[in-house]
């Protein structure tokens, strides 16, 4: 039997992040992940981060190598009707920017910071179960290398996202679902050129929404909105190029750089929030208690969000007795996903065309968008809730 203070279950970004504020809180934990260290720092998902995510990151002394390697935007492009026009996010939220840092590189950061510090993470940790939430000390059960270990301690985080099983532990009779599905994915790509802009691109055009993002000096991300049910397979280079190409137009004649193509990937899109977001001593952060569909690139700012929370208030339970933070972090956390979960729905449904849309539908959508680029109070609206809005307590 092994012991620790806290056991948290996945090494994305929200365990791996929950497991480094908490050492340098003097908090010890063990990190269980079902995948390989390969696997996990190799998983191609978000890339902006908001300027709270951010200033955690440094904070938290992780944030070296984001600062040489990642882009740093004043705003973004939002493109309809063949125009382009920029928001300009750092003059409309008081000097925050849009940071673009590839998840899988801020894994890397944390998963080195874990191992020079002598942290515990256990990779391949298979058929993890959570024990015991009822008593004072719950366990961690899974095999490891054909052994069955058990992990014991004081709290369970469950940040195994969206498929894991931590959110399974606790009866469903106590978890409210609340769920969007979307009849639109994204077809994702990651291309070898140079940037095909300065800042990121949304486009809304009736063909379909399109994202144009980056990852470095010669490779680029890109999305399509497509069929959920397409295959990879349905997309040729030709007709990936020729949808994008046609979307992103511009009345003066704009072109994305093209270059091969190393990476396609389709994702479906949906919402959904599990409530609460606590269990007794089994705390759920990041996608394993709520999803966003990508549009708002949210998804891993929540999870940061929520860790930072529940390092918080595990620190004022460990170091003041204080159950204060544990007892309110269900509801602050709800607080702050359900306006993320608003505003990735409102972003998703003003660029995506549904095919049940009708004229008026487009209409109004071309509207909407003329008036967020026409006044500065929806302007301002639109950039503090993409930058990322203030941490609540
Ligand atoms: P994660 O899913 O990242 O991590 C959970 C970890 O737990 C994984 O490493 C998993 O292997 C492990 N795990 C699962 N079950 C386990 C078990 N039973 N035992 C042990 N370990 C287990 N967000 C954006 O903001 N912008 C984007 O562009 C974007 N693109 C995305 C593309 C895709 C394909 C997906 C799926 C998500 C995307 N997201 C995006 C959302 C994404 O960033 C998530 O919000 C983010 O990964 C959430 O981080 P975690 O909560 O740590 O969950
Ligand atoms: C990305 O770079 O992967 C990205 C950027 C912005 C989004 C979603 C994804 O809204």
């Amino acid at each position: 039997m092994d012991t620790t203070q806290v056991g948290i279950i996945g090494a994305g970004p929200a365990g791996l992040l929950l497991a480094h504020l908490l050492r340098l809180a003097g908090i010890e934990s063990v990190v269980l992940e079902s995948r390989s260290r390969a696997d996990v720092e190799g998983t191609i998902r978000a890339g902006v981060l908001e300027q709270g995510t951010v200033d955690l990151l440094r904070e938290s002394g992780v944030g070296a190598r984001l600062d040489r390697e990642a882009f740093f935007h004043r705003g973004v492009y939002l493109r309809f009707d063949g125009r382009t026009h920029h928001i300009d996010m750092e003059e409309l939220t008081g000097g925050k920017k849009v940071t673009v840092y590839a998840q899988h590189e801020v894994i890397k950061d944390l998963v080195a910071a874990r191992l020079e510090a002598g942290g515990a993470i256990v990779f391949e940790a298979a058929e993890v179960r959570v024990e015991g939430l009822d008593r004072e000390r719950p366990a961690l059960r899974y095999t490891h290398q054909g052994e069955t270990r058990t992990l014991s301690c004081d709290f369970v985080a469950g940040c195994d996202g969206s498929h894991g099983i931590a959110r399974h532990s606790i009866p469903a009779s106590l978890v409210t679902r609340y769920e969007r599905v979307y009849p639109f994915g994204w077809f994702g790509i990651l291309v070898q050129a140079p940037p095909s802009s300065d800042e990121l691109i949304y486009a809304s055009h009736e063909r379909g929404f399109a994202l144009v993002s980056t990852r470095s000096p010669t490779l680029q991300r890109m999305y399509l909105q497509c069929d959920p049910a397409d295959s990879v397979q349905a997309w040729s280079d030709d007709r990936i190029w020729s949808e994008l190409r046609a979307r992103l137009a511009t009345h003066d004649g704009w072109a994305p750089k093209e270059g091969p193509i190393v990476q396609k990937v389709i994702v479906g899109m949906r919402s959904l929030v599990a409530e609460p977001m606590r269990h007794g001593r089994l705390f759920l952060a990041g996608d394993a208690a709520h999803i966003v569909p990508p549009t708002g690139a949210k998804g891993l700012n929540l999870a940061a969000a929520d860790v930072r929370m529940l390092a918080r208030a595990l620190e004022r339970f460990y170091k003041a007795g204080s159950r204060g933070g544990l007892d309110r972090y269900s509801d602050v956390c709800l607080k702050r996903v359900w306006k993320g979960q608003r505003f990735s729905w409102w972003l998703t449904t003003l660029l995506h065309r549904a095919d049940t849309d009708t004229s008026f539908d487009r209409k109004r959508q071309l509207a909407e968008l003329d008036y967020l680029v026409s006044s500065r109070h929806a302007a301002a609206s639109f950039a503090e809730n993409y930058v990322g809005l203030p941490f609540e307590e």
